[in-house]
């Protein structure tokens, strides 16, 4: 990577360039330090948690890959997320799952309370402007029919409205303690592998379920609740009991939060085209960022179209205050400490080139028929020299420019990682 003269001085060419379409970089970049992305803990561990059984089961969700130097306990995992963080410009949100709790001697994940997650919070106060959660309806032998919240088993389906009702609390208590709301977010893996006779029952049940969890109600300036629609899943292909169009009613109905995960839907469906139309309904939103390749496959998030378009439906529709930014992708065949970094800085990125944009010109265009000015400056947009700007960004944020960061993620596992056994 150049030197700082040569950052600034392409920078300098840059900044100029953009003025020439009315685009004030400095505005981009002072929007974009306000973004906070919400990076998820379970890339450093595969999905593992803390909760000494064999790691990742059941749900239809895997992590494949076997690199080596996973966090094997709740310190390790903080250290690599801070070292990740440090390769990050700006400042983000930790996004922990209940599996992560911190806990002597065994608690049932019904009985999960704030304490025991004490240690994270204290780490959230110093490292991030704050935290969000996840309760956790997998990898759990109360999980192992394939169903939990819409079990027609009243003993496990009671088990799991507990484990909701005690993340709510969690949640709200992170939220009140760090003084910006806790996204607490719910994804339950019911459904069956094959045709089923009867769709109508577990999501009825699915519904008491949720009308149960959400029956107290918690004030919004500490807790943010949010529901997970999934298509399909490995063991779950012919049904979902937890659809698009269940939870979307369900959000809609009791004004909640609705997740939409880039991974949950049809190869052929993409999450930018659907913000606008759930926005129209709903106040907020939660974004599960991921990359599946031809399937759900939760990926390392890329600068791919989609990711642009995604981020340039949020900047467009001024939507940065309403849809909460998250990640979710797991691999375990590479650095895992390098994926969160690749995966934010991408996410970062894609918002810097939606927020380079000349919009309310292209805007025009379009309000005018000239449609063809429109495609020429959309399509001569994508050659702009965003990566000056980011590497400035970058090196204003105290962070490395360009691919400087991965010797640092490189000096990190020959010094720290590589040294974990299994
Ligand atoms: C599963 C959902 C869910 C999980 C995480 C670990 O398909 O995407 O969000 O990936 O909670
Ligand atoms: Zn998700």
């Amino acid at each position: 990577m150049s030197d700082s003269k040569g950052i600034e001085k392409a920078y300098e060419s840059a900044r100029q360039r953009y003025a020439e379409l009315g685009v004030d970089t400095e505005t981009a970049m002072e929007r974009l330090g306000k973004t906070a992305i919400s990076l998820h803990c379970w890339q450093g561990d595969d999905v593992g948690g803390f909760e000494g059984s064999e790691g990742l089961s059941g749900g239809g969700l895997m992590a494949t890959g076997a690199y080596p130097g996973k966090a094997r306990t709740a310190d390790e995992l903080r250290a690599d997320l801070k070292k990740a963080m440090s390769l990050i410009p700006g400042k983000h949100r930790l996004n922990l799952h209940a599996m992560y709790a911190e806990t002597s001697g065994k608690v049932e994940r019904n009985e999960l309370t704030a304490e025991h997650f004490a240690a994270w919070i204290e780490w959230a106060k110093v490292n991030g402007p704050g935290m969000d959660f996840n309760g956790t309806f997998f990898s759990h032998p109360k999980a192992e029919s394939g169903f939990t919240l819409a079990s027609a088993d009243e003993g496990i389906r009671r088990f799991w409205v507990e484990h909701g009702i005690a993340c709510r609390k969690i949640g709200a208590a992170m939220g009140k303690e760090l003084g910006t709301p806790c996204v607490t977010n719910l994804w339950i893996p019911d459904g069956y592998k094959d045709i089923p006779v009867d769709r109508k029952g577990p999501r009825e049940q699915l519904r008491k379920s949720l009308d149960e969890i959400f029956a107290e109600s918690i004030d919004r300036r500490y807790l943010l609740d949010s529901v997970e629609s999934k298509l399909f899943g490995i063991g779950s292909e012919s049904y979902v009991v937890g659809s698009h169009e269940f939870y979307l009613g369900y959000a809609v109905r009791n004004n909640i939060l609705l997740c939409l995960d880039t991974g949950h839907f049809h190869p052929t469906e993409v999450v930018s085209d659907k913000i606008s139309s759930v926005l129209a309904f709903l106040d907020e939103i939660l974004l599960h960022v991921s990359r599946g390749v031809r399937w759900d496959s939760d990926h390392v998030v890329i600068l791919s179209d989609e990711l642009r378009a995604l981020a340039c439906e949020i900047v467009r529709g001024d939507y940065l205050q309403r849809v909460h930014i998250g990640l979710d992708f797991f691999d375990a065949s590479i650095n895992r400490v390098a994926a969160w970094v690749i995966g934010t800085r991408c996410m970062l990125k894609a918002l810097l080139i939606a927020m380079l944009e000349p919009t309310e010109k292209l805007r025009e265009f379009e309000y005018n028929g000239d449609f063809t000015s429109r495609l020429a400056i959309l399509e001569e947009l994508k050659t702009l020299p965003f990566g000056a700007v980011w590497d400035y960004y970058c090196r204003k944020k105290d962070v490395p420019a360009g691919e400087d960061w991965l010797k640092e993620v490189r000096d990190y596992e020959a010094k720290v990682t590589n040294s974990r056994q299994r």
